[in-house]
């Protein structure tokens, strides 16, 4: 009980944070079925065009930038707290938290009123109304204000604290925090200095600067949602299995290469990007190959990690530890270890995506929609579904309720996400586009065209089996949903742990790994290597506005 006093402010932005996020999950959840339907031919639409394209933005919004975003504020207020023992800065905390969700609000009217058909890429020439810009705006400053909280608090628990290590969980939320305000800036300059302009005046906007700070931005936001993952794999999950993550060097090894090697990777989303050098884009193509490396690591951590557990429980031989392991028993460890397989298939299609020459091949098609749900949709939302079973008990107090349908949650996800994981990249080497309503194109509704174009023809049964997929694991998010809302207001009563969280290996003295301004510095100094050049390259040759486009 005298946690939950001590740490009221913090757990109650972690609740807000944590309630919106799952709000967010629902809306956005929402959606994705009805597209991954209505874009299959033969199955039923349920959606018009225009309707399409305002779901398919808020689906990437709601889902991809805030329901990840909101869920990774909770748990690192919580893990903080707990972790370090130490409050935060209240107003900070508040103050973020009401900025992040007001300006989220006002997004979500803006696209769901039809003012902002953008995609959650919103890059021009793509034009919205200044109300959805300026909640970007709104939402980035909150999430400063929060991500201020956090460093704030890690520094001053270091100053109480000379010479110890920091503890592997707050570990991997600085990592997290450190990466979003490192990579925020120059978004932030792009949608203020530009996109709001754009959006009030109608000024025309160079869409090469836009896209540069864009992307600068677009790849570490999704290391922002994979770090707190693999924080997650290294100490909620071996604890879940009653022990502790087999190197918690080589763990710290990851998230420092992962805190130095994630912004500077960019431009491999523009490989098809004019006028941009192509040596820049073999420069961040190796960059890229490099912030692989981290997960390699974590694959191998999390198997040793695994192994560990298994002969614990008695597992003999070269796999009899697979065996020994709780399958379908406890929904945690399931979820989890789910995740980290959808997310280790998903790891190899993005390794093509950053070849340079091979990405011609899958960029823009279906493939990468594939690749991007199986990371972000399968191995970090699966992993947040499987931790929300223990961080919702411990945050609101209540117990689940129907437990013993939990386990289904993630075996409908992980089904759902592996088959339409694999129909839409097998599609995406047919050639078949993403972002388009491909089931109302001309080309499937007249036979002479489909019958010339023979590629076409064979998009359907994998669209269709996408469908087939997207159907089961909506049905396990649509589950997921209705036992955790049910809990928070209806679960029994369990009353609010008062003990300690003891998640992280215990913590020694301070090693090269706790430099943590030091780390940040390197960060610095690369990202400005690899970003210098192309925005020479670009602002030399002089930017060339165009006049926005209003989508309709
Ligand atoms: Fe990516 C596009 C390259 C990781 C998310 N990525 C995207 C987009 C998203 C996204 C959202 O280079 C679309 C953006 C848009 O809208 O246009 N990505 C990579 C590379 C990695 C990678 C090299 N991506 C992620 C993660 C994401 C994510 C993580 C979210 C959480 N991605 C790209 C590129 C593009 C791209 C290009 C642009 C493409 C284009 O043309 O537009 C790597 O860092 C991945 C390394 C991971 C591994 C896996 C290690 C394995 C582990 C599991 C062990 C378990 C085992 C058991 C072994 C090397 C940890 C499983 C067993 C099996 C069956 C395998
Ligand atoms: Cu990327």
């Amino acid at each position: 009980m005298e946690n939950q006093n001590m740490f009221r402010i913090e757990d109650r932005v972690a609740k807000v944070a944590l309630v919106f996020s799952y709000v967010l999950l629902l809306l956005g959840g929402l959606f994705g079925f009805l597209q991954v339907l209505s874009r299959a031919p033969g199955m039923p639409r349920l959606e018009t065009p225009q309707l399409y394209y305002e779901g398919l933005t808020l689906h990437g919004v709601a889902l991809a930038i805030l329901w990840t975003a909101f869920f990774i504020v909770a748990l690192a207020v919580f893990v903080i707290t707990r972790e370090l023992k130490i409050n935060m800065n209240a107003p900070l905390l508040r103050g973020g938290c009401i900025l992040a969700v007001g300006g989220s609000l006002a997004g979500a009217v803006a696209i769901l009123t039809g003012q902002a058909t953008v995609l959650y890429t919103f890059y021009p020439p793509l034009q919205a109304s200044p109300l959805f810009f300026i909640a970007l705006a709104v939402i980035l400053i909150g999430t400063w204000l929060i991500g201020a909280a956090v460093i704030e608090a890690v520094w001053r628990w270091k100053k109480l604290n000379p010479g110890k290590e920091v503890p592997l969980a707050t570990y991997g939320v600085f990592t997290t925090i450190a990466m979003w305000l490192l990579a925020t800036p120059p978004l932030a300059y792009a949608v203020i200095a530009r996109s709001i302009p754009m959006s009030i005046f109608n000024a025309p906007v160079d869409v090469l600067e836009w896209r540069l700070w864009f992307w600068y931005f677009g790849h570490p936001l999704v290391y922002f949602w994979l770090v707190p993952a693999v924080t997650i794999w290294y100490t909620i999950f071996p604890r879940v299995l009653g022990t502790e993550v087999y190197s918690k060097t080589a763990a710290k090894a990851a998230f420092m290469l992962y805190l130095i090697a994630s912004v500077p990777v960019g431009l491999h989303h523009q490989f098809v990007d004019p006028g941009v050098h192509p040596v820049y884009k073999y420069l961040h193509t190796v960059l890229t190959y490099l912030v692989a490396v981290p997960s390699f690591i974590t694959a191998f951590n999390v198997i040793a990690t695994l192994e560990k557990a298994g002969r614990m429980r008695g597992g003999k031989g070269l796999f009899g530890w697979i065996t020994a392991l709780p399958w379908g028993k406890d929904p945690v460890f399931t979820g989890i270890t789910f995740a980290i397989i959808l997310f280790g298939i998903a790891g190899f299609s993005g390794v093509v995506n950053a070849s340079f020459n091979v990405n011609y091949d899958v960029h823009n098609t279906a493939w990468i929609v594939g690749h991007f749900h199986l990371t972000v949709g399968g191995g970090v939302t699966l992993t947040f579904i499987a931790t929300s079973f223990l961080l919702v008990p411990l945050l609101f107090g209540r117990d689940y309720v129907g437990k013993k349908f939990l386990i289904a949650v993630p075996t409908l996800w992980f089904v759902g996400q592996l088959i339409f994981g694999i129909a839409y990249h097998i599609v995406g080497l047919l050639h078949a586009p993403r972002r388009t309503y491909v089931a109302e194109a001309g080309y499937f509704n007249d036979p002479n065209l489909l019958n010339s174009l023979h590629l076409v023809g064979q998009w359907i049964p994998w669209l269709q089996l996408g469908a087939i997929g997207g159907v089961i694991f909506a049905l396990g998010g649509a589950l997921f949903l209705l036992l955790t809302f049910a809990t928070i207001f209806r679960g029994p009563r369990i009353g609010l742990s008062g003990g300690e969280l003891q998640i992280s290996p215990t913590p020694g003295p301070a090693t090269f790994f706790d430099k943590l301004g030091l780390l940040a510095l390197i960060a610095i100094v690369i990202i400005v290597i690899a970003y210098s050049l192309p925005a020479v390259e670009i602002y030399s040759r002089g930017l060339s506005p165009a006049p926005p486009y209003w989508p309709s």
